[in-house]
């Protein structure tokens, strides 16, 4: 059988040779129809990796562990004066609680009324609790004394050193030769008192002043140097308010 088999495919092979043979040597040349493209091939295998890049900058210096904290620092300012102590009983408690949250409410409202119109003028001093301002008006002690009262305050009158150094440096900035401070001896000569008519009790009056010169100086005025001089109220000097 198998025999038979290789007999078999010996003759179908040298019959497709001779068929071969006979068609190269007699059949005319005949292109045939060009094949459908092959698809596509599978991608071939990744590359080797390429040459090293350059050096980066250098980075940013890094952020060390925080340190221990610091010391306390000194004591604050002395704040105003306290709120009256609640009352001693343990009832109540809520009650004094709002009575003074309510005490609170208003000194600071009435505190943030007073900052506002101070931010209201070109030039302002703090001086202690008080406010000293000014819009650069020239004029005599009358028309002094209005401008400060319409701004509902009054001409300004230092009383202790530091409200007169306050002043001075306030004198410096506005470049005058004098600022009228709140000072008059009009209802007695030689006796001056404030603008509710108190005694002063901080005065800083130059050598030999006051003196009256000519007889007509009822009215004071602030040197550049910080010290007191009585003036005729008709001059016409700086205005300073104190709010
Ligand atoms: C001094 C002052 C007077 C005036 C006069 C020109 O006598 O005391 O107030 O300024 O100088
Ligand atoms: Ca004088």
């Amino acid at each position: 059988m198998a025999l038979l088999k290789h007999q078999i495919c010996a003759v179908l092979l040298l019959m497709e040779f001779m068929l071969l043979a006979a068609a190269e040597s007699s059949c005319p040349a005949y292109a045939g129809v060009p094949g459908t493209p092959g698809h596509n091939g599978s991608p071939g295998r990744d590359g080797r990796d390429g040459f090293p890049g350059p050096k980066g900058e250098k980075g940013d210096p890094g952020v060390g562990a925080q340190g221990p904290p610091g010391k306390i620092g000194p004591p604050g300012l002395a704040g105003p004066q306290g709120h009256k102590g609640n009352p001693g009983s343990g009832t109540g408690v809520q009650s004094a609680l709002v009575t003074r949250l309510q005490s609170d409410v208003k000194y600071l409202t009435d505190r943030l009324a007073v900052v506002e119109k101070v931010l209201g003028y070109h030039m302002f001093r703090k001086a202690g609790q008080k406010y000293y301002v000014s819009d650069g008006l020239v004029g005599d002690f009358e028309k002094a004394q209005k401008f400060c009262s319409d701004a509902g305050a009054k001409i300004v009158l230092p009383r202790s050193e530091d409200e007169n150094k306050v002043l001075t440096s306030m004198q410096a900035a506005l470049e005058s030769t004098y600022v009228y401070v709140g000072a008059t001896d009009r209802k007695k000569e030689g006796h001056f008192v404030d603008m509710s008519d108190q005694p002063l009790t901080f005065t800083n009056w130059k050598e030999k002043e006051p003196n009256n010169y000519d007889g007509v100086e009822d009215c004071t005025v602030i040197y550049k140097d910080g010290v007191w001089n009585d003036i005729n109220c008709n001059s016409e000097w700086h205005v300073v308010c104190e709010l």
